[in-house]
């Protein structure tokens, strides 16, 4: 997979969708459409090697949650000691007299991360929870 010649292909789009997507190129920041497109073409790969679950993935999860809520913590402890081996490192914030923030540091088969990281932000109590994700082999 690691051919990395670059090869041209020609696009062809409704004017308006292009219009759009030249809107976007600018915003971003882009040199050209070509990087652009490659740009959305590694995240599709990305989402897509995801969605199978079997390709091993690197990221972090994000919580931002009141530790007031009843059970929220114990519940919080025991779903990660039950996948204790995809976890790399947790590290816990106290942002305020309720609010906590907490990074939890994953790596593992994208389905397994998936599944935990749905279990952990779907907690009662858990505000705001965030995933960010890196296939750990080259795209
Ligand atoms: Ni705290």
């Amino acid at each position: 997979m690691q051919d990395s010649t670059l090869k041209r292909f020609g696009i062809s789009m409704e004017g308006g969708l292009l219009r759009r997507f030249d809107d976007l190129v600018k915003k971003k920041g882009y040199e050209n459409r070509s990087e652009a497109v490659r740009d959305l073409v590694r995240e599709a790969i990305i989402q897509q090697a995801w969605e199978d679950g079997e390709q091993i993935i690197a990221g972090s999860i994000l919580l931002f949650y009141d530790h007031h809520q009843r059970n929220l913590l114990e519940e919080m402890t025991r779903i990660q000691h039950s996948v204790h081996d995809v976890i790399l490192a947790t590290t816990h914030f106290h942002l305020n007299h309720d609010s906590c923030l907490e990074l939890i540091v994953v790596k593992g088969k994208a389905k397994e991360i998936q599944e935990l990281s749905h279990k952990l932000t779907s907690l009662k109590g858990v505000s705001y929870g965030n995933f960010t994700v890196a296939p750990v082999e080259q795209i």
